[in-house]
């Protein structure tokens, strides 16, 4: 189950196309231009994988499996390689739960259906409770954003934008409040008003700096006990210029609070995409939705399939 099914392919093949440039092509122009597939090929082919960011653990996997798959058949060794980079992806996120916005049942005892968004700053965490909160209008829900940044100056401002576009009702306080008071009121009111979801926007914090991600920590535990369960989601944004760094701020993160996905923001203009390898390889932390741009409709739910073909794809 997704919160929303259709994927725009070639949006997101678009979106693809500087990693697609970064990581796919070169591979490909190795094995184009290789005479046989020897151990020159296999290092050269290791060099992109690492410059782009798949790490060290998933290129050995990738390449060791690839070159056992060779060895037995006469498949165009390109297909090996794509297939390698699916398992990759596949191995983490066949079996989370996706969510279809499109068939999104809200299940009785847990109305609302909340989800917390968390992330260093600027990673695109107000824009993507925007985009989700106009596909779950979209489809017939309603929603509430909590605006629990109340630490910058104009996050309400941002988020009321959004909200309007997304035709989503809005619980904010003033700046400075403390935001675990706006997550508390924004729940009160949804169980009060039968409302479907509650997205819970947060302010940027630095994943290194304690005192803050204390503070997101008592963000959760107010929504905790008011909920008397925990939410029903959890989404690390993750914007996928950051590249390597993206691994300490999920192992800082998840210190913290219970990340139950990955939504991997900003994948257009950046050739730094390889980065999603090593997340779901090095993390084993499903990645849930893309970034494939800056307005409404950019967010796609992640399908391993899909994305590897859109990467493959000419
Ligand atoms: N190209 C592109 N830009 C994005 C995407 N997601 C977010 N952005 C841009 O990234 C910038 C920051 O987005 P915000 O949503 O404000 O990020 P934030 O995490 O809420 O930022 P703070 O609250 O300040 O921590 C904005 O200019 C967005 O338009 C995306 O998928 N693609
Ligand atoms: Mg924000």
């Amino acid at each position: 189950m997704k919160f929303f099914s259709k994927i725009n392919f070639d949006k997101l093949k678009n979106s693809l196309s500087k990693t697609k440039n970064s990581l796919v092509a070169k591979i490909e122009e190795i094995i184009r231009t290789s005479p046989e597939i020897d151990d020159e090929t296999y290092e050269k082919i290791e060099e992109v994988l690492l410059t782009a960011d798949v790490g060290f653990a998933a290129t050995e996997i990738i390449l060791k499996n690839a070159k056992e798959n060779y060895k037995f058949g006469n498949e165009n060794f390109s297909e090996i390689v794509k297939r390698e980079l699916l398992n990759i992806l596949g191995s983490v996120n066949s079996n989370s739960a996706h969510f279809d916005f499109a068939n999104f049942r809200l299940n009785e005892s847990h109305r609302p259906f909340v989800i917390l968004i968390a992330g260093v700053n600027g990673t695109g965490k107000t824009t993507s409770v925007g985009k989700m909160a106009y596909n779950f209008k979209k489809n017939g829900h309603s929603v509430v954003i909590a605006a629990a940044d109340t630490f910058r100056a104009a996050a309400n401002e941002q988020l009321e934008i959004w909200a309007e576009r997304a035709g989503a009702q809005m619980i904010q306080q003033q700046q400075g409040t403390d935001p675990g008071a706006v997550v508390y009121e924004a729940l009160s009111h949804a169980e009060k008003n039968k409302i479907d979801v509650v997205l819970v926007d947060t302010a940027g914090r630095l994943h290194t700096k304690t005192s803050l991600m204390l503070e997101l920590k008592k963000i959760q535990n107010v929504l905790n006990k008011k909920l008397n369960r925990s939410a029903n989601e959890t989404f690390l944004i993750i914007d996928a210029s950051t590249g390597q760094n993206a691994i300490q701020q999920i192992n800082e993160f998840s210190k913290f609070v219970d990340i139950s996905g990955i939504i991997l923001t900003k994948l257009d203009g950046t050739a730094k995409g390889g980065i999603i390898f090593q997340i779901c390889y090095n993390k084993k932390i499903p990645v849930r939705y893309v970034g494939v741009g800056e307005g409404i409709e950019d967010l796609q739910p992640f399908e391993p399939e899909i994305f590897v073909d859109a990467l493959f794809s000419n």
